[in-house]
């Protein structure tokens, strides 16, 4: 890895995230799409215009590999700055799914959100999200779009817009704090914005389609031509409470999602953890249980 331990750590604390190229190989991208588009084939929950599977951790054991993979475990204790890291059980996979200007701290989700309160002044929360999109994003506007420094105020519209350009095989790594979006248009390139609005218009007063409706098979149309949008973003923290109440909070919001109560990893899995020395916020969802 060509960064520094104060480097990495200096772009995550001013900036909020960190953009790593290389990180997996051809090979290992190949397997992720096949493993979850094949789960996405049957399962998953339906959201704006795409799937998502919440609690991929425990629902879909077979990307498990994923979350200990060497070169991940490295960063993520480079950036906590130490060998014991948590964690979380967060683990979201998307498909051909849109997205807005949000932040994944859970306030929007639960009152106080997933710490419990605002913490956009405390230094010792330190949770941060691995997003792994599975195919090019360097020549749209499909992939993550961050806000500059916002995971340090509440403000949504605050922090300077940057566009990560990404190639399948790069991480990206921001505090789940940081304001984000994913793709945001169903078209995702400038120069079809326009067209886009015009078919729209035209169908609505012609064809009498409401723009919902031509969203939907236009979006279908442009995944057709260019493949299925597939990403898993999934979260580790440095083992306090921030990253425990994190990760209890945000199981309550995956399981209700998944409409299920299943709240632990499997036993293989959790002994890879183990043998990994990683630590799991699993020790805590013990309250969780019905
Ligand atoms: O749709 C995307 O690419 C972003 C997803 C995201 O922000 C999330 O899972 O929290
Ligand atoms: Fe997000």
């Amino acid at each position: 890895m060509h960064y520094s331990n104060e480097n990495l750590i200096k772009e995550i604390t001013d900036n909020g995230f960190i953009l790593l190229p290389n990180i997996l190989s051809k090979g290992e991208i190949v397997t992720l799409r096949k493993l979850i588009k094949n789960h996405f084939s049957s399962r998953g929950v339906s959201t704006i215009l795409g799937l998502t599977q919440p609690n991929a951790a425990v629902e879909v054991p077979d990307i498990n590999w994923i979350f200990y993979h060497p070169k991940i475990l490295a960063v993520m204790r480079q950036l906590l700055g130490q060998e014991e890291i948590m964690f979380t059980s967060h683990c979201d996979l998307h498909c051909r799914t849109l997205s807005a200007w949000h932040k994944d701290d859970g306030m929007t989700v639960m009152k106080g959100g997933y710490f419990g309160f605002p913490t956009y002044d405390q230094e010792d929360c330190k949770v941060y999200k691995i997003a792994l999109y599975l195919q090019d994003h360097d020549h749209n506007k499909a992939g993550l779009t961050v806000r500059k420094g916002s995971h340090k105020f509440s403000d949504i519209n605050q922090g300077e817009e940057t566009y990560l350009k990404t190639k399948a095989g790069d991480i990206i790594i921001f505090d789940v704090r940081l304001t984000h979006t994913g793709q945001r248009d169903v078209f995702p390139v400038d120069f079809l914005q326009k067209p886009n609005d015009l078919i729209k218009k035209g169908l609505k007063k012609i064809l009498k389609i409401s723009p919902q409706k031509s969203d939907q098979y236009l979006k279908q149309i442009y995944d057709t031509l260019y493949g299925d949008r597939l990403s898993i973003f999934f979260t580790y923290g440095f083992p306090n409470d921030y990253t425990k109440n994190f990760a209890i909070n945000n199981m309550k919001r995956q399981i209700k999602q998944n409409k299920n109560s299943k709240l632990f990893l499997s036993m293989e899995n959790r002994q890879k953890f183990i043998e990994n020395n990683i630590l799991l916020a699993e020790e805590y969802f013990e309250k969780l249980k019905k």
